[in-house]
């Protein structure tokens, strides 16, 4: 069925609720390469013990990932949907790589630096080497396009000098991959409605910050109307309006509306007219997702029965790399 297609891959980490940055910078525009490529996309639960979890919500979220992955359009039949500790191989060359990944540049990883500030009583080895783990999901799979938000780019870029690294050792093993970044304006950051300079997170403990997928009509609504902007009242994008600039950069998400055609629609009207249309576009564009998820989750037969076959069709695939990784480095495999 895939033959000869090129690689997608990507990866959300069942770590909380996830927001629309986790939809508008990377989910959404998954369902774009299924025709083209031979996508994988994992829901990354060995990356989310990186930070505490607690063990039922961890279950519960991994069904609730892998339930927005359909319902934000993936079809199962045309996309490898799986879950990362179901294949094995994840860790087994994740750990590979550790051994070709420096100490120097993981120090360098800005999401290391203000994870293990939020986390200062659990900065773990596995918060350290998560670039590595990460290269070896993409890797695996030969991936030549990975489709994430910016904030993901340090790691990519990590990825492919490990990728390089490697190669260069032991001769070609590994396809190089590229990201994927949405326009600036398209989704590749979307920031904190608390705090506009920071990006929203699906893990922040302020749930005015964050508008989660999953969220109702009126919650959507409401905290865009609390959004935090500055004392001015021109709907424009610049600097000291960054609140005004993400909205007007979600907005044009959802709509397709360039910034100034919004700043000309919104010209002469007021902040509290802006976010009331900023958060009933939003608030739609989601419903049918919503519903979508409300459907699918009540079926865990059906969502279990796509871990099986998307943990099989991943497993294939995987198994052709670590066994010339094997060989590559001097591991001695058995023939059964
Ligand atoms: N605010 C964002 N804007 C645009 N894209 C975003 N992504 C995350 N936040 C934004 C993209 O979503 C994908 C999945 O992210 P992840 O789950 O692997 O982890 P993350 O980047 O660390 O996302 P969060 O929401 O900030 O999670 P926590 O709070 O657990 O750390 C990635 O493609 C990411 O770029």
């Amino acid at each position: 069925m895939f033959n000869d297609k090129k690689v997608v891959f990507s990866g959300v980490q069942p770590s909380g609720n996830l927001t629309i940055g986790n939809y508008l910078g990377a989910i959404r525009n998954f369902s774009a390469f299924s025709e083209e490529y031979h996508c994988y996309y994992c829901v990354v639960d060995e990356h989310a013990i990186t930070v505490r979890q607690v063990p039922a919500d961890l279950r519960r979220r991994t069904y609730e990932t892998l339930a927005l992955y359909i319902a934000c359009g993936l079809d199962p039949e045309k996309n490898t949907l799986f879950v990362q500790s179901h294949v094995p191989a994840h860790a087994e060359l994740g750990w590979i790589l550790d051994c070709y990944t420096m100490f120097g540049e993981l120090s360098r990883m800005t999401q290391f630096k203000d994870k293990s500030a939020k986390n200062a009583d659990n900065i773990n080895a596995g918060l350290f080497t998560y670039p590595a783990l990460m290269a070896a999901d993409i890797l695996l799979y030969q991936t030549e396009l990975v489709p994430v938000g910016v904030d993901q780019k340090q790691h990519l870029e990590i990825a492919r000098d490990i990728a390089e690294r490697f190669n260069g050792i032991y001769g070609e093993t590994f396809v190089v991959p590229e990201p994927y970044i949405p326009p600036t304006t398209g989704g590749a950051k979307i920031m904190s409605l608390a705090e506009p300079t920071k990006k929203m997170s699906k893990s922040d403990e302020n749930e005015n910050a964050v508008v989660r997928i999953l969220d109702s009509r009126d919650t959507i609504i409401r905290k865009f109307k609390r959004a935090v902007t500055d004392s001015g009242s021109e709907i424009r994008c610049g600097e000291g309006k960054e609140g005004i600039t993400n909205l007007i950069g979600i907005y044009s998400c959802f709509t397709g509306k360039t910034t100034e055609e919004i700043e000309r629609e919104f010209d002469g009207k007021g902040y509290g007219d802006f976010k009331l249309a900023v958060g009933e576009t939003c608030a739609d564009a989601l419903t049918p997702v919503r519903e979508e998820f409300d459907r699918l989750i009540a079926d865990k037969a059906y969502l279990e029965s796509v871990m099986v076959q998307g943990a099989e069709a991943a497993y294939k695939s995987a198994r052709k790399t670590m066994s010339k990784v094997r060989r590559k480095i001097g591991f001695i495999e058995l023939k059964k």
